[in-house]
């Protein structure tokens, strides 16, 4: 299949350095509210919009995910917590396989159960490496996916789990501390990964201030993803975000032509 949106991440990542990802939670909110704040993100300098819980329990996925894609011209990813999270509405899908779990279902079982419905439904995949980094807290992602966090003074323990992604084909590594992390992942270890590996970093979870955002694309990183910050304070500048995601224009980039 054809990879025309991770095409579109790779430029936008040439073109600003690094890419400011906008994450919306359809299980909090109403489809018309989704649209509101996605528009409201792009506006303001958003560069991709992700959609995706840990559980939705409502069965608004669909619906959210097409209001969402009516209200704005950025790529539309699916962040999803599990195979109910699909929506042919959608640009592509992080197709995830949570390298730093030994949950078998979470490496190979979801996967199986996706792939042919993304076939069918042509749902450009993005195989990612998936790394839940430790947040200071137990959180929902802990608990869904029955996996413990990397120790954040272990950055050879983040380095080999990114690799092993890069080795097994994955076009990006997603290190995540989890949303409303009580901190995000240290700069040190995004930098020290982003030396390592040759994929895009993304990097979420915790990132509350436009100076953490800063650091971390200071580091390397090539995504940044806000998700809580971004749904807590409706009055928080977003475009003080995307400056500082954007700041670094120059940082070595990867090449579109990946
Ligand atoms: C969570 O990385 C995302 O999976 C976003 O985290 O909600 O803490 O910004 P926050």
């Amino acid at each position: 299949m054809e990879s025309k949106t991770y095409q579109k991440i790779l430029e936008i990542i040439d073109k600003h350095g690094a890419a400011f990802a906008v994450l919306l939670d359809p299980d909090r909110n109403s489809p018309e509210e989704l649209a509101k704040s996605a528009s409201h993100a792009e506006e303001s300098g958003a560069d991709i919009i992700y959609v995706g819980s840990s559980m939705m329990l409502t069965n608004n996925f669909n619906t959210a995910v097409y209001a969402i894609k009516q209200a704005v011209s950025l790529p539309v990813v699916i962040f999803p917590g599990d195979t109910q999270m699909i929506s042919a509405h959608a640009d592509a899908i992080l197709f995830l396989c949570l390298v730093s779990s030994r949950n078998p279902e979470l490496l190979i079982g979801q996967q199986v159960k996706a792939a042919p419905l993304l076939k069918e439904i042509q749902l450009e995949p993005i195989p990612t490496g998936y790394i839940l980094a430790d947040s200071g807290k137990y959180n929902a992602a802990h608990f869904m996916s029955g996996s413990l966090p990397i120790p954040n003074d272990k950055p050879d323990l983040f380095c080999a789990h990114a690799l092993a992604a890069e080795y097994m084909g994955m076009k990006m590594v997603f290190t995540d501390a989890g949303s409303g992390a009580h901190f995000p992942v240290p700069t040190d270890v995004v930098s020290i990964l982003t030396d390592y590996i040759s994929i895009p970093l993304c990097v979420g979870g915790g990132i509350r201030t436009p100076q953490e955002a800063e650091e971390r694309v200071k580091a390397g990183a090539d995504i940044i993803v806000i998700g809580t910050a971004f749904e807590q304070d409706s009055s928080l500048n977003i475009l003080e975000f995307a400056d500082a995601i954007h700041s670094q224009s120059d940082h070595p980039s990867i090449s579109a032509e990946t």
